[in-house]
């Protein structure tokens, strides 16, 4: 063990009921955690991700998995999140591909199998690749949707293989980047179509798991049909995949459509469709995916009690999520998983006891009294008609004032429990 030390999580410990380590599954994602190396479209990479091999060779797609699962059991990491692109490099053709897919897989699964470390969740690359330059469900060519549909069917028997909990769809290029070269509706059902030819064949395979959408507004495309979970879901239902689906809310892709986290948290919760957590975060004042590691309590309190509140997940908090550009070493990289892993547990710790506290959901609780009886049970039940209230509205005068927010006092009551 080198220097790594947490301050609030220890996974034993048991937190509202259960254990740190059951509420908090966290898991790495292998594109940032060994493949991102701090080059963006200004500079080249900081960090040498090569780990002594050659880049895209197979050699270096086992030293990847090698670093990977020394640094998860360093860690204490119990999951893994993966796309097809980063395990193993392309080949000359699609057979080749899935070949050097399933000599990694088997790789991996033998060091899965000595360590417990297991797979979260698996993602087709549908973004990188220039055949998926227009979209993949989404192109305006079936040659690439077919393309675009194997892809996914490898990645779903390496999911089912390496015994994954969920299957995403990130649709980074299912969108559009003008309206005059698009038709939407049409777009939007070869997606459909696209998922439920997933799921029809990931059943077929094994896969037992949820499939996540992993909604953000934008970037890559102008545009992304995935905007937030909002719209997420009404595409889920619409399209009839709300049963094999859930979403995987990511924090910086809420920022992005200009929402909270918390609050994509809720909309999915309120739904019962909350199974997964891209755990970053961004930065509020810039206005891209910067994917760092989380470090404000307040937004993992926020988020934590969303969680508890939904009973846990079903899926986990993959970290999607690299280290600054200049922070290029190999300490960097385990200061920012023990930051975020710690800050998620010290949430959870704070979350569980705003809920324990219980001032804040009796208050919420008084806040809706008025519905449990009279006007508002019948207003509940969905019997009231608008002759009747309209009705009882006449007879009753002016309602009084419905009563103050008390947002400072809530506030004051959550800045007592974080801090004293
Ligand atoms: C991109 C993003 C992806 C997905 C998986 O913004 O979040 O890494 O999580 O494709
Ligand atoms: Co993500």
């Amino acid at each position: 063990m080198s220097n790594i030390k947490f301050r609030h999580y220890d996974p034993e410990k048991i937190v509202h009921g259960k254990k740190m380590a059951e509420w908090l599954p966290f898991a790495l994602a292998w594109w940032h955690a060994l493949d991102a190396a701090g080059g963006d479209m200004f500079g080249a990479a900081t960090a040498d991700k090569s780990f002594g091999a050659e880049l895209g060779t197979m050699a270096h797609a086992r030293a990847k998995a090698d670093a990977g699962f020394e640094f998860m059991q360093k860690l204490g990491i119990g999951y893994y999140c993966f796309h097809d692109r980063d395990l193993a490099p392309e080949g000359r053709d699609l057979a080749e591909t899935n070949d050097n897919l399933d000599e990694i897989a088997e790789y991996i699964l033998e060091k899965s199998r000595a360590t417990g470390i297991k797979c979260l969740w698996g993602t087709a690359n549908l973004t990188k690749h220039p055949r998926f330059m227009n979209g993949a469900g989404s192109s305006n060519s079936p040659d690439v949707f077919a393309r675009a549909a194997a892809n996914v069917k490898k990645t779903l028997d390496l999911t089912v293989r390496l015994g994954g909990r969920g299957f995403v769809f990130w649709g980074g290029r299912e969108g559009y980047d003008t309206l005059w070269n698009t038709d939407m509706r049409f777009e939007l059902e070869n997606i459909a179509a696209l998922m439920r030819a997933a799921v029809a064949y990931g059943r077929k395979a094994g896969f037992g798991g949820d499939f996540y959408i992993e909604p953000k507004p934008m970037e890559p495309a102008k545009h992304q049909y995935d905007f937030d979970a909002a719209t997420a879901i009404g595409f889920l239902r619409r399209y009839g995949l709300d049963g094999d689906f859930k979403l995987n809310i990511e924090a910086n892709h809420a920022t992005l459509a200009g929402h909270t986290f918390r609050h994509e948290l809720r909309v999915a919760a309120a739904e019962g469709l909350l199974g997964s957590i891209d755990a970053n975060t961004g930065d509020t004042l810039l206005g891209w995916d910067t994917d760092e590691f989380a470090y404000n309590v307040y937004d993992t309190t926020e988020c934590m009690y969303e969680v508890i509140r939904a009973g846990g997940l079903t899926g986990g908090f993959n970290f999607d999520a690299k280290t600054r550009r200049p922070s290029y070493t190999a300490q960097d990289m385990e200061q920012a998983f023990v930051l975020s892993m710690d800050a998620f547990a010290l949430g959870l710790i704070k979350a569980a006891a705003i809920i324990e506290d219980g001032r804040i959901d009796a208050f919420v609780k008084e806040r809706y009294a008025g519905y449990s009886s009279g006007i508002g049970a019948r207003i509940r039940s969905g019997d009231a008609t608008l002759e009747e209230l309209s009705d009882y509205a006449a007879k009753q005068g002016e309602p009084p004032l419905p009563g103050s927010g008390r947002q400072e006092y809530i506030e004051n009551v959550v800045n007592e429990i974080l801090f004293g």
